[in-house]
């Protein structure tokens, strides 16, 4: 897979030398390629921003030197690369994206400071090229190189032979399967003793049946704990008895269309 950032802080890229992403460039399985977008300025102080039309706070960036980073960017490779826009104004980046843009061969990433890049730039590629405009979640950042790195991580590791093998990803929490959209519950190893703490006796126990069980509860009530819109949303195909039962114990009851929900605090019987 082929990777182009275009930013004003290609320092800010630097992690992307380091662990799992920097080892798949070792490798040859990613070709990053950084690009500062002041290569693309004209101006003897290699002007980025302006001030916003209509007024408010904050600079906006202008768009020929987008335009013609993106231009010199997008010749220089085969075919059509996604460009990928971080922005806290768009679409959720999501487990199933990652998945989604770890298939395309080329991806383009240009990730902005300031309150933006003026809209006519992705008007502009957009008529062309897939464009998405791209969210990591609700806080505010001083810029979208962050994001990139968060972005790239979770894309890279989903590539053929960057992980170990293909069940390094099989329980993951937001993976497809049967832990889907549960989190993951504690993980343990040695020593079996920690300060006057033990290991939960059923993980020493053998009992791979039992252990399973005790895993998919811990889920349970974690995702109950930190996520309980993951419960509200799951299809409720996806809960055995036993998972009911402990649904039932942490408050979750089936509601008319079968998906679960619970009842508000102290309105409980
Ligand atoms: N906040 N996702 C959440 C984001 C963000 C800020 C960004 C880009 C993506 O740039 C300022």
């Amino acid at each position: 897979m082929r990777l182009d950032v275009v930013t004003i802080f290609p320092e800010y890229l630097e992690p992307l030398n380091v662990s799992l992403v920097g080892k798949a460039r070792a490798a040859g399985l990613l070709d990053v390629r950084i690009h500062d977008l002041r290569a693309w300025t004209r101006d003897r102080h290699h002007t980025v921003d302006d001030t916003p039309y209509g007024g408010g706070p904050g600079m906006v960036m202008k768009p020929e030197p987008w335009g013609e980073a993106l231009d010199a960017v997008l010749a220089s490779g085969e075919g059509e690369p996604v460009v990928v826009v971080p922005t806290p104004s768009g679409r959720p980046f999501t487990q199933r994206l990652a998945g989604e843009l770890s298939e395309r061969p080329w991806l383009v990433f240009t990730p902005a400071r300031y309150e933006g890049i003026d809209r006519r730039v992705m008007d502009e590629f957009a008529a062309r090229l897939d464009v998405r405009e791209v969210s990591i979640g609700d806080y505010v950042l001083a810029g979208g190189e962050a994001p990139v790195l968060v972005m790239v991580e979770a894309i890279a590791r989903l590539l053929p032979g960057v992980l170990g093998n293909a069940d390094s990803h099989r329980d993951d929490s937001f993976a497809p399967g049967p832990m889907a959209d549960l989190l993951e519950g504690p993980v343990y190893t040695k020593p079996p003793q920690w300060r006057g703490r033990d290991v939960p006796e059923v993980l020493i126990s053998g009992h791979h049946g039992r252990i399973a069980r005790w895993r998919r509860d811990q889920a349970l009530l974690r995702t109950s704990l930190h996520r309980p819109d993951l419960i509200a949303r799951c299809d409720p195909a996806a809960f055995d008895r036993h998972d009911r039962a402990t649904l039932a114990e942490l408050g979750w009851r089936p509601g008319p269309d079968g998906r679960f929900g619970r009842a508000p605090d102290g309105m409980e019987e």
